[in-house]
This record gives structure tokens, C-alpha cells and sequence, in this order.
């Protein structure tokens, strides 16, 4: 070990993706890391992870373009199912996940980010797809991410293009939140992380999972989705918690995830 990074600070982690010498980028071996930290995390007692990466120049400069660039098609197809599995994992982790990018985000980079549930950044963060220019596709999601979170027609723009873009573009396409000057931003994850974690575990895995399935199916079936998970909450001792310190006045709340 010794790509990642991962503290937990009370009811909430930071996992820094850690490789500075290369500007963070995605290798094989960081992959792996990340995977096993990934499972490692206690779900019992964290509950919302931040990701972010070393040092202040860059969050994640893409996959690593050394490693790729001799892969033949079938390993290309191999790394690219490694990352998409990773990310995956990330996006499908059942707390809320915050990524705060703090400088470039680029390829891999821009992609580990839309894996999490929320995008905030440092002022000085760029973010792009410059995959085409390099011969490739996006190979971590960027392809289906992008689309989804912005428009497809701005996606397709910056992805045709491999044009990156700054801070105040990200926010203004609703790519990222928030934009902080540097030293603010982890600080404002950890606010935002603590505030999470403060809510019903329960619940709010719930409003996560119904969010992710929802969108992947029509309304119809979206509206049931949500149906589902919000019976699901009931008789729980959170419902109860939170229920009972609204009607008895109280403000401290014990949330257990049970
Ligand atoms: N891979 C490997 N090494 C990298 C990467 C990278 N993506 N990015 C930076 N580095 C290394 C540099 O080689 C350099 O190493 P060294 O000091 O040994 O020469 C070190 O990091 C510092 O970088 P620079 O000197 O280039 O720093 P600058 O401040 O001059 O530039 C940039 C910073 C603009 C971020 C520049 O480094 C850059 O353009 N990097 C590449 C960005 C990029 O193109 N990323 C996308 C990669 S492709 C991708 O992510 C596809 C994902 C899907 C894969 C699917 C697989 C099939």
C-alpha cells in the first residue's frame, strides 16, 4: 500500500489518491489500491467518503498514459473494464461520496469524479476529456457519465474537442457544485461530509440508491423504486429516532443505521 491515502475522521473518511510524481495518475497499481481500500471501509461507522487527491496541483491527471500506450486491443478492452470497475464500485458504494478536485481532473481524473455523487472543486481545477487526442476513447465511463451529468450535446462538444475546461465553466455547465479557493475546499468537503453524516444512515443510503436506480429506468418504475425504499425505512430505529425527536421537541438525534 502506499498509493492511497485513507483516514477516518470520526463518522466520515478522506481517501487521497496519492501518486504526486505523476500527478496522480490512474496505473495499474493505483487501481488495485483504490479497489482494496474500497473494500476495506467499514460501512458500520463511515458514513459519507471524500476523494481527493495529493498535493495541489492535481487531482487525478487521467489513467496513466505509459502504461497504455503498448496495451493491444484485448488489454485496452482489459484496463478499461479494470477502471470501469472500479468506478463502478465507487459510484455504487452505498454512502454519499464527495469528490473535492483539487486541480487537474483530466481523462481517468474526470472520470473517478463523476463516479462520486457530488463534484466540488479548488479554484485552479481543470477538467476535460482529451482521450481523442491521444487516439482513444474515454475508457473509465467519460462516454456515459458526462452525458448524463451535463448535456449530451456539451458533453459531445468536450469530448469531440478534448478541449479542458476551467473551474468556473464546470460550474457554470452544473459539472461541479462548487468551486473554492484551494485551501477552502477540503475543509468545505469535510463540513459538507459532517453534515451527511449527521442524517439517518438509513436514510440516506436509501435516497442514494433510489437517485441512482431511479434514473436508470422510467418514471413509472422510478416512482416505485422510491416507494420501495421509503416503506423500507419504516420500523426502523432511525424512522423511529428521527420521528420521535421532531414530536418530543429534542435536537439530539442517535442515528445507528438500524
Ligand atoms: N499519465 C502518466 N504520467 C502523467 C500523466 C498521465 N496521465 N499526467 C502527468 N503525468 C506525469 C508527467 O509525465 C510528468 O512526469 P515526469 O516528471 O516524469 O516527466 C509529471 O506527471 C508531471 O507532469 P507535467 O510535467 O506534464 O506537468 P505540467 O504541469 O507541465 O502539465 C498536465 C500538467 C497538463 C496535466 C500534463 O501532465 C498532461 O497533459 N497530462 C496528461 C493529461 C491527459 O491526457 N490525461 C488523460 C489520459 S487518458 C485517460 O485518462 C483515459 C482514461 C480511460 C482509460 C481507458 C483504458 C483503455
Amino acid at each position: 500500500m502506499g498509493f492511497i491515502n485513507y483516514e477516518v475522521k470520526g463518522a466520515y473518511a478522506v481517501l487521497t489518491i496519492n501518486r504526486p510524481e505523476a500527478l496522480n495518475a490512474l496505473n495499474s497499481a493505483v487501481l488495485d489500491e483504490l479497489n482494496a481500500t474500497l473494500d476495506a471501509i467499514d460501512l458500520d461507522s463511515v458514513r459519507a467518503l471524500i476523494v481527493t487527491g495529493a498535493g495541489e496541483k492535481s487531482f487525478v491527471a487521467g489513467a496513466d498514459i505509459g502504461e497504455m500506450s503498448n496495451l493491444t486491443k484485448a488489454e485496452g478492452e482489459a484496463f478499461g473494464k479494470k477502471g470501469n470497475d472500479v468506478f463502478r464500485k465507487l459510484e455504487t458504494l452505498p454512502i454519499p461520496v464527495i469528490a473535492a478536485v483539487n486541480g487537474f481532473a483530466l481523462g481517468g481524473g474526470c472520470e473517478i469524479s463523476m463516479s462520486c455523487d457530488i463534484r466540488i472543486c479548488s479554484d485552479n481545477a481543470v477538467f476535460g476529456q482529451p482521450e481523442v487526442g491521444l487516439g482513444i476513447t474515454p475508457g473509465f465511463g467519460g462516454t456515459q457519465r458526462l452525458a448524463r451529468l451535463v448535456s449530451p450535446g456539451m458533453a459531445k462538444q468536450l469530448i469531440y474537442t478534448a478541449r479542458n475546461i476551467k473551474a468556473d465553466e464546470a460550474y457554470r455547465i452544473g459539472l461541479v457544485n462548487a468551486v473554492y479557493p484551494q485551501e477552502e475546499l477540503l475543509p468545505a468537503a469535510e463540513k459538507m461530509a459532517a453534515g451527511i453524516a449527521m442524517n439517518a444512515p438509513i436514510a440516506v443510503r436509501a435516497c442514494k440508491k433510489a437517485i441512482n436506480d431511479g434514473l436508470q429506468v422510467n418514471m413509472d418504475e422510478a416512482i416505485v423504486i422510491e416507494e420501495k425504499l421509503f416503506g423500507s425505512c419504516f420500523e426502523t430505529h432511525d424512522q423511529k429516532e428521527g420521528m420521535g425527536a421532531f414530536l418530543e421537541k429534542r435536537k439530539e438525534k442517535n442515528f445507528t443505521n438500524n
